[in-house]
C-alpha cells in the first residue's frame, strides 16, 4: 500500500453497486494497464462483471461526456474516467488536462453521481509507465475510492 492512501478492508461486500468505468485511447498501453488494475480490484471487491459498464473514447478530452452518458443511461453509483495526458510541445496539454479536470469535476456535481480523476498529466511516458504499469498501478487504488464513494452516496 503506498503511503497516504486509505486502506480498504477487503471484506468489503460492493456486489449491489453498478459502476462506470470510461477509458480513453490516446497512450492505450497506459490507460488499459490502468483500466485492467480498476477491474481486477473491482472484482476482488466483489463488484460483478455484469455490474461493470465499460466504455471507450478516442482522447481523455471525451472523458466528462461520456461519464455524464454512462450515468444517465445506465444508472452507475459511480464513474472511473481513466486517460493519460502526457506534455508535448506545444499548449495541448494544458488546455485538455485544465477542460478534462473541470468537466469532471462539473459532471459529478451536476448528475450528484461521484466520478473520479483517473486521469494521468505526466511530463513524459516514464513518469506514466511508473504510474500505470507493475505495482505502481493507479487502477487498485482507483477502484477503492470509487467503492468507498459509492456505498457513502448509495441510498
Ligand atoms: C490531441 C491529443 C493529444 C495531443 N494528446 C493527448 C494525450 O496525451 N492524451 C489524451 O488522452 N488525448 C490526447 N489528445 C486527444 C484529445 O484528448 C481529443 O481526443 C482530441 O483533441 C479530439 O477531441
Amino acid at each position: 500500500m503506498k503511503a497516504g492512501m486509505p486502506h480498504l478492508n477487503t471484506t468489503i461486500n460492493a456486489s449491489s453497486l453498478k459502476i462506470g468505468v470510461v477509458t480513453a485511447l490516446w497512450n492505450s498501453e497506459i490507460t488499459h494497464s490502468l483500466r485492467d488494475g480498476v477491474i481486477q480490484r473491482l472484482k476482488e471487491l466483489k463488484v460483478s462483471e455484469s455490474n461493470i459498464i465499460l466504455y471507450e473514447v478516442d482522447g481523455s478530452f471525451e472523458l466528462p461526456l461520456a461519464a455524464q452518458h454512462i450515468i444517465e443511461k445506465y444508472q452507475v453509483d459511480v464513474v472511473i474516467p481513466i486517460g493519460c495526458l502526457i506534455k508535448g510541445s506545444t499548449l495541448h496539454f494544458e488546455y485538455i488536462s485544465e477542460a478534462v479536470s473541470q468537466g469532471i469535476m462539473q459532471v459529478g456535481l451536476q448528475t450528484k453521481t461521484p466520478v473520479l480523476f483517473g486521469v494521468l498529466t505526466c511530463l513524459n511516458e516514464d513518469q506514466a509507465r511508473a504510474r500505470a504499469i507493475g505495482p505502481g498501478n493507479h487502477g487498485p487504488s482507483w477502484a477503492e475510492t470509487a467503492v468507498k464513494q459509492a456505498l457513502s452516496y448509495k441510498s
